[in-house]
């Protein structure tokens, strides 16, 4: 990025990259054309944010009429307490893990390149639902081009190989280099394991990079004799991901996942009551470790978050009811309730 961009540049650049809805973030995309000095050296960029303005133009408009683009939607809208997309190479079971983890009806084939379109999917953990997006794969040979589209939103990507493939970790780094190339970064790192360092400079340069916490999840093991050797292939590739081994076939290992996700994602269950009513202690809001009482008005309503007063918290790092002001950092489970 060059050095000499304004304060209204860098604050557009800011909200785009937090921006999570295609509306949202065609907005704060247009007001980074509109902001950045235009001149030789912001070339690259100014082409790079038409280009995307362009693409998400055409994807809010939906299929044109009469025209070619017809049929579902390529980006699932983000649901539940985070979206995670499904990526591996061709036939390594991203597809059974998915039916078998949020019973959905995605396609199943004994031959590569079954999946072609994005399919969404709820895997529940406890009182959450994290969303599944299964995905079709990524290959040397071959990766649809709106695939790094459909990874714009996800807040992770769960990365499956096929343990019974003695090649199976040879095809990770061809999978990296591919989304690198399309600046989709797959990155061992989780904000709830080992966070990325902040001031990185490499991940600060570009706003348009996209880091991908990932998991490998290795599958079949009900095929392998000696699943754990997974660690060893990966020390011997040097790669860092942290590993779940599981079977989409048994069922063995799979009720790891929402455990792994609710910790290195840092998911903050926060129920609401409005006052002189009984808490609704059946479906929490869901935000992140840090967040603030603000944060969960904003997930409540808009009107609600711009005139919000304070609020009461019951939870056990506050005393019964302790009156709080918006910028409170909340903890998971508490109840919070909003005066406004
Ligand atoms: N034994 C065994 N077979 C599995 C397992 N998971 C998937 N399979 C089989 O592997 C084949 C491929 O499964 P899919 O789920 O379609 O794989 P995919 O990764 O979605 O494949 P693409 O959509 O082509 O990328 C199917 O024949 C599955 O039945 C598993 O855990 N154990
Ligand atoms: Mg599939």
């Amino acid at each position: 990025m060059p050095t000499n961009v304004t304060p209204e540049y860098k604050k557009a650049e800011e909200a785009y990259r937090k921006a999570r809805e295609p509306k949202e973030r065609l907005d704060c995309l247009r007001e980074m054309l509109r902001t950045i000095p235009k001149h030789k050296g912001t070339d690259h960029l100014q082409a790079d944010i038409k280009t995307r303005i362009k693409q998400l133009t055409e994807e809010l408009a939906g299929p044109k009429k009469g025209g070619r683009r017809t049929g579902p939607a390529l980006v699932v809208r983000p649901d539940g307490a985070a979206q995670l997309c499904l990526v591996g190479p061709p036939n390594a079971g991203k597809s059974s893990l998915h039916a078998r983890l949020t019973g959905s009806r995605t396609d199943v084939g004994p031959y590569p390149y079954t999946t072609q379109l994005p399919i969404p999917g709820m895997l529940p953990f406890e009182d959450i639902h994290f969303q599944l997006v299964d995905l079709p794969p990524v290959s040397g040979d071959f990766m649809e081009p709106w695939l790094v589209n459909a990874l714009q939103p996800a807040d992770g990507a769960l990365l499956v190989i096929d343990l019974s493939d003695p090649d199976c970790l040879e095809h990770v780094p061809v999978i990296l280099e591919r989304l690198r190339e399309k600046k989709v970064f797959l990155a061992p790192l989780w904000p709830g394991l080992e966070p990325a360092r902040p001031g990185d400079p490499d991940a600060l340069d570009d706003p348009f990079r996209l880091d991908l916490p990932t998991v490998l999840i290795a599958n079949k093991s009900d095929l392998d004799p000696d699943p754990e050797e997974v660690e060893i292939l990966e020390e011997l590739l040097g790669l860092r991901f942290p590993a779940l081994t599981m079977s989409a076939e048994t069922g063995d290992g799979v009720d790891a996942l929402g455990p792994f996700l609710f910790t290195a994602l840092e998911i903050v269950r926060v129920y609401t009551k409005t006052p002189g009513k009984p808490a609704d202690k059946e479906r929490p809001f869901t935000v992140r470790r840090g967040d603030t009482v603000l944060d969960v008005a904003r997930l409540v309503h808009k009107d609600i978050a711009r005139n919000l007063k304070f609020a009461r918290v019951w939870g056990a790092e506050v005393f019964d009811g302790q009156q709080v002001g918006p910028e409170h950092v909340v903890a998971d489970g508490d109840l919070v309730e909003l005066h406004f």
